[in-house]
């Protein structure tokens, strides 16, 4: 880990406060939305880690790429992924990213440069594996991150992606999101190792280990490992430490998380973390506050916009779904 002075200046600070507010205030929407059983399927929400996707997304350029996992909509919120859309997949109609056919888990949309959401744990680390090949055949300068969880470090694929990663000297970055949980596995039971960014060693990877609940952080670690990608430095391995505030699923009782634990983390929240710093940054109240109404009108329309819109046509059920090839 090394020291990082580059603190964004109170514009961009303010569109990271921003881009964690409307993750959270889409999920709030996103957690009620399940609980009434207005839209179908499983929702991951997203709530404590939001400074972690805003910081990475906040290091990228606008032509990266990313591969998300099934906790998705923050993720895809931060890479510009229009909220209208993703409403309307979430509500299964013909607006969303994926006109209605994937739901929560699966937002994608590769004008953004958000390759896809994979219910499987780990999926993600292969494909952005192969974006990075891409941008490096092609030299076209562009990284690719691959977002998964503390408990995708035991998946094979995730050794595989590494071992490849490093030998083929990828322009990738591995971003694991520890939350502390894997469903309702605390990674004090599941670690070998001391800490993930630990497990760098193995592929003479090298890491990046912060703090995700500070998104200028989780940014200033991420944007050490983008660089190091864009300028020829092959892979890192980044772990950036969060709570899951959420349960594993909406529904979740969440009787694994000790009450006493979930408050410590509640002191370091992302969000009133970054309030608490706001001033000592220079960032002015009342500009938080006009944010703050922007995101909840935003959301408000795009929620409103997604129940509006129709659901596909039956006869549509196969279209997009197999390629047909002439
Ligand atoms: C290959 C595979 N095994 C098991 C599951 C079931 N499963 C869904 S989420 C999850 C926990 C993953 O935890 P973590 O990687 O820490 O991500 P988080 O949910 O905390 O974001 C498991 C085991 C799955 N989806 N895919
Ligand atoms: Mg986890």
């Amino acid at each position: 880990v090394s020291a990082d002075t580059h603190t964004p200046p109170p514009e961009r600070l303010l569109d990271m406060y921003r881009t964690m507010l409307t993750m959270r205030r889409f999920d709030e929407r996103v957690r009620d939305l399940n609980a009434a059983k207005a839209i179908p399927g499983y929702a991951h929400t997203y709530f404590g880690s939001e400074g972690i996707g805003t910081g990475v997304m906040a290091a990228l350029r606008p032509d990266d790429w990313i591969a998300s996992t099934y906790r998705c909509h923050g993720h895809a919120i931060a890479k510009g992924v229009a909220l209208e859309a993703m409403a309307g997949e979430i509500y299964g109609r013909t607006t969303g990213t994926a006109k209605g056919k994937g739901g929560s888990m699966h937002v994608s949309d590769f004008d953004v440069g958000m390759l896809g959401s994979f219910g499987i744990v780990a999926a993600g680390i292969p494909v952005a594996l192969g974006a990075a090949l891409t941008a490096q055949r092609k030299r076209t300068g562009q990284v690719a991150v691959a977002f998964f969880g503390d408990g995708a470090v035991h998946q094979g694929v995730f050794h595989e992606g590494a071992g490849l990663a490093k030998l083929w000297n990828a322009p990738v970055v591995l971003l694991c999101e520890n939350n502390q949980y894997a469903e309702a596995t605390a990674i004090e039971y599941h670690l070998n190792t001391e800490t993930i960014a630990d497990m760098a060693c193995a592929y003479a990877m090298p890491a990046e280990r912060a703090d995700g609940m500070d998104v200028v952080s989780a940014y200033q670690a991420a944007r050490r490992a983008v660089e190091r990608a864009r300028n020829g430095g092959g892979p890192t391995l980044v772990e950036l430490i969060s709570y899951r505030f959420s349960g594993q699923y909406e529904g979740d009782e969440q009787a694994y998380q000790p009450p006493e634990e979930m408050a410590r983390w509640r002191e370091r929240d992302p969000i009133v973390t970054f309030e608490r710093l706001a001033g000592e940054r220079g960032l002015r109240d009342e500009d938080l506050e006009r944010i703050g109404r922007e995101v909840d009108d935003a959301v408000d329309r795009a929620f409103e916009a997604a129940e509006r819109a129709p659901f596909p046509d039956p006869s549509e059920l196969f279209d997009d779904v197999y390629v047909s090839y002439p």
